[in-house]
């Protein structure tokens, strides 16, 4: 003999809720203008999630930094329209360095040598609204600059990291 049962269905959306704070995505280019990789930006009460995943760049370690100008155009020159790293408050480069760090500092991440990497990340020294620290949508933007070596967290101005060999422009969503 069986039993018949009746499954009732109910929705957890108060746990699914993300949090309140304004975000922004950005998708990353390299040198020759492709894409590769793409990110999300959440911010918290007291700082930014940075979320991203890549596909396509040199095994190894790299820096990564927020720069203070939301271009990524000049890819075949290399991404210096980007500027330096936001950091409103002039403090050094390096988490290191007894005199920074700046706004735009982030930990180095690991890219496989299948080329890919996904890395999250926090800081606590920016924002996408001007709530803290450096305001990564302000009026000149922000771009994601990921660099071909691993940052020193010492030298100036971006830890002795080398070239800029991906870009994504910080857009609101
Ligand atoms: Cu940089």
């Amino acid at each position: 003999m069986l039993l018949g049962l009746t499954l009732g269905l109910f929705s957890l959306t108060s746990m699914a809720d993300e949090g309140n704070g304004p975000t922004a995505s950005v998708e990353f280019i390299d040198n020759d203008g492709e894409v590769v990789g793409e990110g999300t930006i959440k911010q918290g009460p007291v700082g930014v999630l940075i979320n991203f995943s890549i596909d396509g760049l040199d095994e190894g370690w790299k820096a990564i930094h927020i720069h203070s100008v939301g271009t990524c155009e000049d890819h075949d020159e290399g991404f210096h329209a980007s500027g330096g790293h936001l950091n409103p408050d002039d403090s050094a480069h390096g988490f290191l360095n007894p005199d920074g760090p700046d706004a735009g500092d982030l930990p180095n991440f690991y890219v496989h040598s299948d080329g890919s990497a996904q890395v999250e990340m926090f800081n606590e020294r920016a924002s996408l609204d001007g709530s803290i620290g450096g305001n990564m949508l302000g009026e000149e933007g922000t771009a994601l600059v990921i660099h071909e070596n691993p940052d020193d967290h010492m030298s100036q101005p971006i830890g002795g990291a080398g070239d800029r060999v991906a870009c994504g422009v910080v857009q609101a969503d």
